[in-house]
C-alpha cells in the first residue's frame, strides 16, 4: 500500500527530504525532496507527451513508446545529493532495455547547488551492484555503486529549458546542494510500449510506476490516450 502521508489526491506520490539538519523549513516544498507520478497531470503530461521530447526519444526507442515514471525534484537549499547509481536498478523490466532518462533543468544547475555528474562511457556497462546510501539520514531508497571507478566523471552544467537525455545503464549522481537557492529539475522516464514491469514483485504497492501511452502508430499520442 502507497503511504497514505505521502500520497496526495491527484495520485502523485511525496518522497521527504531528510536532510533537514543543513535546511531551514521556511516553506512547505523546503520539507520535499521529490514528487513523483505527475505525467498525468496539465503540465507535466503536456510536456512528456509533447512532439519535441516523444521524437527525441523515438530515435532511441523504437517504434512504440510509454512514459512511465516522472519526479518533480525540488532540491532546495541544503539537500542532499542523490549517490552514483544507474536508474535500471530500479527498474525490474522484461525486457530491461530500453529505458531512457530524460532530465530538464528548471533551474540553472552547477557545482555549487549539486547538477548531475555522468560517467561518460558507463551506459554499456551491466547494471552493478547498488548499496544503501551511507550517510546517516539518507534519503528513502538511495542507493550507491561503491564497485567502480569514477574518476573520469564529468558535471553536466546546464541552464534553465536545458534537456538532458540518457541511458538508464549510465552511471550519474548529484551532489548536494551547497548554495542558497533552489536546484529543480522535471524528470521522465520512457520505455517501450509493452514492457512487462515486475516492480510489485520486488517492493509491493509501490506504485510509483505509471504506464502510458507516449507514441503509437508513429506519431506522439496526446495526454489521456487509451492504450
Ligand atoms: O537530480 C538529481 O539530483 C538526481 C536525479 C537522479 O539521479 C535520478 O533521478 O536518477
Amino acid at each position: 500500500m502507497r503511504d497514505p502521508d505521502q500520497a496526495t489526491s491527484v495520485g502523485a506520490w511525496i518522497l521527504p527530504e531528510s536532510n533537514k539538519a543543513k535546511m531551514e523549513l521556511a516553506n512547505p516544498e523546503d520539507g520535499v525532496s521529490k514528487v513523483f507520478r505527475v505525467h498525468g497531470d496539465s503540465v507535466f503530461a503536456e510536456f512528456a507527451h509533447s512532439a519535441a521530447v516523444v521524437d527525441l526519444v523515438w530515435s532511441l526507442i523504437t517504434p512504440d513508446i510509454d512514459v512511465f515514471l516522472s519526479q518533480f525534484i525540488f532540491k532546495t537549499a541544503g539537500a542532499w545529493g542523490q549517490p552514483w547509481h544507474q536508474d535500471s536498478f530500479y527498474f525490474p523490466f522484461e525486457p530491461a532495455r530500453p529505458v531512457v532518462g530524460v532530465w530538464l533543468a528548471v533551474t540553472e544547475a552547477t557545482l555549487e547547488n549539486g547538477c548531475l555528474q555522468v560517467l561518460p562511457g558507463s551506459h554499456t556497462e551491466p547494471v552493478h551492484t547498488h548499496v544503501a546510501d551511507r550517510r546517516p539520514g539518507a534519503n528513502h531508497g538511495y542507493v550507491e555503486i561503491v564497485d567502480h571507478d569514477m574518476s573520469a566523471s564529468e558535471p553536466v552544467l546546464m541552464q534553465p529549458g536545458d534537456l538532458l537525455v540518457f541511458d538508464s545503464h549510465l552511471m550519474h549522481r548529484s551532489t548536494d546542494n551547497e548554495s542558497s537557492g533552489i536546484r529543480a529539475a522535471m524528470v521522465y522516464h520512457y520505455a517501450a510500449a509493452g514492457t512487462v514491469d515486475h516492480t510489485d514483485e520486488y517492493v509491493p504497492g509501490l506504485d510509483l510506476n505509471d504506464w502510458v501511452p507516449a507514441r503509437r502508430g508513429g506519431r506522439p499520442t496526446p495526454p489521456g490516450a487509451a492504450a
